[in-house]
């Protein structure tokens, strides 16, 4: 782990730091100075955005042990994707550890939405 010239964590092998830095493309839907929305790469629904912090933590038990108003702006943007982009109404999923199919280890949530969603999470 190392740390930016904000000295926020970043982590030079993590995918979602290189997404958050533009040095690997995406397609960004929104950001604020906290947090980033891109498309998922595998939709699963008409909205499936993620949105993760610009700061590395590994999952949403480590990002709010450290940092909780930050956790609360990835919230708020997902909201607010959602708002923008659907009829406000979402599924927020952060998988945390690989048998509940994290499987990068930057937390994000995953915002789903855009139809009628079923209950069939396990
Ligand atoms: O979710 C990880 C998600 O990340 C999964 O739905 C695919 C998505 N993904 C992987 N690589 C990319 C890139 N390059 N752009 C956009 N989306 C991507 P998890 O909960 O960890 O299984």
């Amino acid at each position: 782990m190392t740390s930016n010239d904000t000295s926020r964590p970043t982590d030079p092998d993590c995918l979602f730091c290189k997404i958050v830095a533009g040095e690997i493309p995406a397609t960004v839907v929104a950001a604020t100075d906290q947090a980033v929305a891109f498309k998922d790469i595998n939709p699963q629904a008409p909205l499936h955005v993620l949105v993760v912090p610009r700061a590395h933590h590994g999952d949403i038990a480590q990002l709010a042990a450290a940092d909780p108003e930050l956790l609360s702006g990835v919230v708020a943007l997902a909201d607010a994707v959602a708002s923008e982009q659907a009829d406000g109404q979402f599924r927020l999923i952060f998988n945390s550890g690989p048998r509940a199919g994290q499987s990068v280890f930057h937390v994000h949530g995953h915002v789903i939405g855009g139809k009628e969603l079923g209950w069939t999470p396990a």
